[in-house]
């Protein structure tokens, strides 16, 4: 709705606003830099609130936890709204002004009283009816999440759920009030920028409006096509329809990090050739018609990179990559090259003023300046001044030209998860990180660390207890899709009925064996967070074996691979 994708507010503005909620996200063991601006708020009196099933540790820190049912936030959100309104706390002014569509939301949310969601959600009214007010009678507030709300099949929805609630209140577009999805890997903000997405190119400009083909394709020598590409889901699923048969894989292990890992080693090992372009010989490597060793992009080449704040950095070679392994844009353009396209081995600077070139809102980042100014925000536009910090100012303009396009509420529907629990799949499993370890543990697997503690299931105490299962204790974890052991761990941040795992560690404990494939309909995330699954016991001998099995398995799958 709002354009460019990216979060609305600075790092900074999170140290100066007067209420915090982090929905969905556990910042404090995934995103510790931010976190910790975080705490610097929460230490200049912000309020603090935590929505997550799990009682982790950011929660720990939280004025008030709220501990839902997974995959309940519309309703949550939906109550929160409709307290708002009752209650007279919403924003008239800047709802008359700068959205669309609030009858609809109005009778959408209707249904939520806080006895209705409290009964959905698990969370006590009380904590429903504080949140709601915290927020709207706050001067600045910030709604940050993650993937507690993106890796669910009803992913999108629950964004929009969260923006409705910033739209009532008017928390956008003004210092210290805003709406902040932190970003996962390293420089993911950057891949979208820089049009790693089917439908935008660099700056986020749309492939169907013919202006931008023209300018990017005049640029380029080509003639580029008014066609979306297929987002991560679509290509797996034109796999199976054997429409799409060849893959250049760069910095992605699939073959771990896709739900149902069964299925998805299946769709790459039959393909008519993979390419696989990675700073390890990852699993998904190992199936690879050809492997591209690349230099690590954050201490082996020189680049820019883009936080979660839009911030785009400078990084620096430090370290001269291993033997046999090359810088990836050297890589690229070296295949270009055999391909028939010399593109004169540009440096990183070469390219990135070809994107300032191509993208108004990289415009003003020269090297000199991102370099003088310690990074620089989008958009920026100029190049001798910079842009507002936080984005859609336009929307408390008093003037409706200045204003333009209003943002439009858009009522949503609560919709429990696809894996249904039920007598043989009687505990919701959610999946997670840890501070210790990386994704699927290619980066991070490799080194001891005294943090670290290898998989487990964690569950929390009255469940072991009916479960009859103790600390240590090797249990098989069963879903629909396959099955796994592991070692029992007692958690008291988790609540009756929820179990959590990692996917850390795949070579021995490969989780997305258990997760479902089940994915948004226009994000194509997967419900990574919400698994059905049933725990057995297993006999001393019974636990070893399927151990051992296990790890076999795990060993055969490279070999065959090899
Ligand atoms: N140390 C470390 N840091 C990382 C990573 C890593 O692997 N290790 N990976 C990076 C990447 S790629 C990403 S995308 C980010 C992810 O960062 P986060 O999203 O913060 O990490 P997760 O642990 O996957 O999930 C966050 C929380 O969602 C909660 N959750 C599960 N289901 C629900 C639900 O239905 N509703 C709500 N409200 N919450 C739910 C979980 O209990 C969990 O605490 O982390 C990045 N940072
Ligand atoms: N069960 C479960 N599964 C999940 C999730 C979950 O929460 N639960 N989260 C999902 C999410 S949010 C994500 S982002 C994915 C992550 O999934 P992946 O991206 O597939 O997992 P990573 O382990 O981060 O793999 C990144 C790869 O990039 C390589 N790499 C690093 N730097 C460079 C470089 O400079 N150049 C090149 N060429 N390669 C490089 C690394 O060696 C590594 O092999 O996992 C998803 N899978
Ligand atoms: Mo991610």
């Amino acid at each position: 709705m709002f354009g460019a994708g990216g979060g609305t507010s600075s790092y900074q503005e999170i140290e100066e606003t007067d209420v915090i909620v982090m929905w969905g996200s556990n910042a404090r063991e995934t995103h510790p830099i931010f976190f910790h601006h975080l705490l610097k708020g929460v230490r200049n009196g912000a309020r603090l609130f935590v929505v997550d099933p799990r009682r982790t540790s950011s929660a720990k820190w939280a004025d008030r936890w709220l501990g839902l049912n997974v995959g309940t936030d519309i309703a949550l959100a939906n109550a929160v709204a409709r307290e708002i309104i009752h209650a007279g706390l919403y924003n008239e002014t800047f709802v008359r002004r700068a959205t669309t569509g609030f009858e609809e939301l109005k009778a959408a949310v209707e249904p939520w009283t806080l006895e209705v969601a409290a009964q959905e959600t698990g969370v006590p009214a009380d904590s429903i009816r504080e949140l709601a007010h915290a927020y709207a009678r706050a001067d600045r507030a910030q709604i940050c999440w993650t993937l507690g709300i993106t890796e669910h099949h009803n992913a999108t929805d629950n964004v929009r759920a969260l923006i409705n609630l910033s739209l009532l209140t008017g928390h956008v577009g003004r210092y210290g009030s805003g709406l902040n999805p932190l970003r996962g890997q390293n420089n993911v903000q950057g891949g979208g920028d820089m049009g790693a997405i089917p439908n935008r190119l660099a700056g986020f400009q749309d492939i169907l409006d013919p202006e931008v083909r023209q300018k990017f394709g005049s640029a380029w020598g080509v003639e580029i096509q008014p066609r979306y590409g297929k987002h991560l889901t679509q290509m797996l699923e034109a796999m199976d329809e054997g429409t799409l048969t060849s893959v250049y894989c760069i910095g992605e292990n699939p073959a771990q990090s896709e739900a149902d890992a069964g299925h998805t080693i299946k769709r790459l090992k039959g393909l008519d050739h993979l390419v696989v372009q990675d700073i390890f010989l990852t699993r998904t490597a190992e199936l690879a018609d050809v492997v591209l060793p690349a230099a690590a992009a954050w201490c082996e080449s020189d680049g820019t990179v883009t936080n979660s704040e839009r911030r785009v950095q400078r990084v620096r070679k430090a370290l001269d990559p291993p033997p046999g392994a090359r810088d990836d844009i050297d890589i690229i353009c070296e295949i270009a090259r055999r391909m028939g396209h010399d593109w004169n081995h540009p440096s990183a600077e070469d390219i990135w003023n070809e994107v300032r070139s191509l993208s108004p809102m990289h415009y003003g980042m020269t090297y000199e300046r991102l370099e003088r100014l310690h990074g620089i925000q989008w958009p920026c536009f100029s190049l001798d001044e910079l842009e507002p910090t936080y984005l859609h100012h336009r929307l408390w303009e008093a003037d409706p030209d200045k204003r333009g396009e209003p943002a439009p509420f858009k009522a949503v529907e609560h919709a429990l998860p696809v894996d249904v629990l039920d007598d043989d799949f009687p505990l919701r499993m959610t999946t997670g990180r840890r501070l210790d370890s990386y994704n699927t543990g290619v980066q991070s697997s490799g080194y001891d660390s005294p943090l670290r503690r290898g998989e487990t299931l964690d569950l929390g105490p009255e469940d072991a207890e009916q479960l009859g299962v103790t600390e240590g204790e090797l249990v098989r974890i069963v879903s629909r899709r396959g099955s796994i052991i592991a070692p029992v761990r007692l958690d008291t941040a988790l609540r009756r009925g929820l179990v959590f795992m990692t996917f850390h560690f795949p070579d021995e404990i490969d989780v997305n064996a258990l997760t479902i494939e089940a994915t948004d309909p226009i994000a194509g995330t997967s419900e990574y967070k919400a698994t059905a699954v049933r725990v057995e016991r297993l006999s001393r001998a019974e636990a070893e074996k399927g151990l051992i099995a296990q790890r076999k398995q795990a060993q055969d799958r490279a070999a065959l691979a090899r």
